[in-house]
């Protein structure tokens, strides 16, 4: 279902007469399409997701230009799996990547070489966890500045500064370690996305292209700079359930616990964290900012579709965890934007079940090119124009640790989600079900109560496609 949000200024119809216009002279000029990819972005942690601490006024004016989806997630809530699952439009299951281990191999089709097929320059600049050599670190796409195979790799610039000024980096993840820095963020190693993302767009103005912009903030290390550290201090506040009775954590909850000592965090603790987590993704949003200035000066915004999407969330101390990993809200749950004048009108909130395996077909219905037919993700173009509501829409989210798989099914209204630790070569299983239009923030389990036993019965014939595995090299 697709709504105005109260806080966006209407659009009026002589506008949306305007675009019809704008859209026939412009119908035969191949669509440009910018995705905006951070890193470990919670949900629900920017001011257009109705954040009232969060200063995202980049983020926030791509929704306000565009449709946010609020039921978005990722289809495995960790790094490479994510990653690939959004560039094949395809499952952790069907690519046989599990974990952050496990490279995709070249007989899947991203979007990059797809995209190439049809005219289209297209390039990733920043992180995309590519693993391996050759082809195999650039999958069709241009890699000017990126993961460590790439020609100009992120990191570096960090390290030598590091090394210039005898500073360590901050390498320990735990909220306890958070700290403000003060080095130039420009030696960051996402310092060069924006000046490499400019020289293409300037480069390609005249070509039709496929831009992958891919932050690494705000993921942890927790870490940034007085300035944006200063937004927020003394002004956030603590994450609902953080200090849980632990009963509705599951069994890789209580490992990733017993690794990372979540128990041990002290409110004062949690609170800092959060404000170095929130300086990082208004560090984040201002670079967005810079990107589409870029676009705008260069003229090319009316012609391009600008998507902005996370690889996953961040827990940020909800229900007393932190990172991802885990289907609660905050890891599973992703940002999700789609912004383009020119083809559907600004201001709008959906709360149709999405996610980042449905951005390669939605991308290739935007651009008018035909879908591959083995596509896992569903379009989500006729909800964008408004043609469909979109609520009888449901997605999956997988994921791998150790000796647990788990997967996740999303409806309307319900979450249901397994774990099934393997001992022995034997699985056991811990069933989640939240009913997410009365309890949004998942503080109460139904699984075991008689009436959800129907609800139940229908997520498990809708999961019977998915199989754990033993082992997954993660
Ligand atoms: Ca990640």
């Amino acid at each position: 279902m697709i709504k105005t949000n109260i806080f966006f200024k209407p659009v009026g119809i002589g506008i949306i007469c305007v675009f019809g216009f704008q859209f026939s002279l412009l119908a035969k000029k191949p669509l440009n399409i910018l995705i905006i990819q951070t890193d470990e972005h919670n949900p629900r942690m920017f001011g257009a997701a109705g954040d009232p601490v969060a200063i995202t006024p980049n983020i926030d004016k791509l929704a306000r230009q565009g449709v946010l989806f609020t039921n978005a997630y990722c289809q495995n809530p960790v790094s490479v799996p994510s990653r690939m699952s959004m560039l094949t439009g395809k499952y952790s299951q069907s690519i046989r990547v599990y974990g952050n281990s496990n490279p995709l191999t070249m007989k899947f089709t991203t979007l990059g070489e797809y995209f190439n097929k049809f005219g289209y320059k297209t390039a990733i600049i920043g992180k995309m966890h590519f693993q391996g050599k050759g082809d195999e670190l650039k999958h069709g796409f241009e890699r000017p500045y990126g993961d460590s195979g790439s020609e100009y790799p992120m990191g570096k610039w960090e390290s030598d500064h590091m090394d210039k000024i005898g500073q360590k980096p901050l390498t320990d993840r735990s909220p306890k370690a958070a700290r403000v820095n003060e080095y130039p963020m420009e030696v960051d190693k996402d310092g060069g996305i924006v000046p490499y993302a400019m020289t293409f767009m300037r480069d390609n103005k005249k070509n039709p292209f496929l831009l992958i912009c891919s932050f690494t903030k705000p993921h942890f290390p927790f870490e940034v700079s007085r300035k944006y550290y200063g937004m927020y201090k003394g002004r956030v506040k603590l994450p609902i359930d953080y200090n849980p009775d632990k009963k509705n954590w599951s069994a890789s909850n209580h490992i990733e616990n017993s690794t990372y000592k979540f128990d041990q965090v002290t409110e004062q603790e949690i609170l800092h964290a959060r404000e170095i987590y929130y300086g990082m993704i208004s560090w984040v949003d201002e670079q967005i900012g810079l990107i589409l200035e870029e676009l705008e000066r260069l003229g090319l915004k009316k012609n391009t579709l600008i998507i902005y999407t996370s690889d996953h969330g961040e827990m940020a101390g909800e229900h007393g965890l932190w990172y991802k990993n885990t289907f609660y809200e905050g890891s599973v749950g992703i940002p999700f934007i789609f912004s383009c004048p020119k083809l559907f009108h600004g201001g709008q909130i959906s709360e149709s079940i999405t996610g980042n395996i449905d951005l390669f077909p939605t991308i290739c219905d935007a651009a008018d090119i035909q879908k591959p037919d083995d596509l896992e993700g569903k379009s989500l173009w006729q909800v964008l124009k408004g043609r469909e509501s979109g609520n009888d829409r449901w997605i999956f989210s997988e994921n791998y640790r150790s000796n647990i798989s788990g997967c996740m099914v999303r409806d309307q209204n319900w979450k249901y989600f397994v774990f099934k630790p393997c001992e022995k070569n034997k699985f056991t299983k811990e069933v989640f079900l939240f009913n997410m239009q009365n309890d949004p923030d998942e503080m109460q389990n139904l699984a075991d109560r008689p009436e959800s036993k129907i609800v139940i019965e229908n997520m498990e014939k809708r999961m019977s496609w998915w199989n754990p595995v033993l082992k997954t090299n993660e």
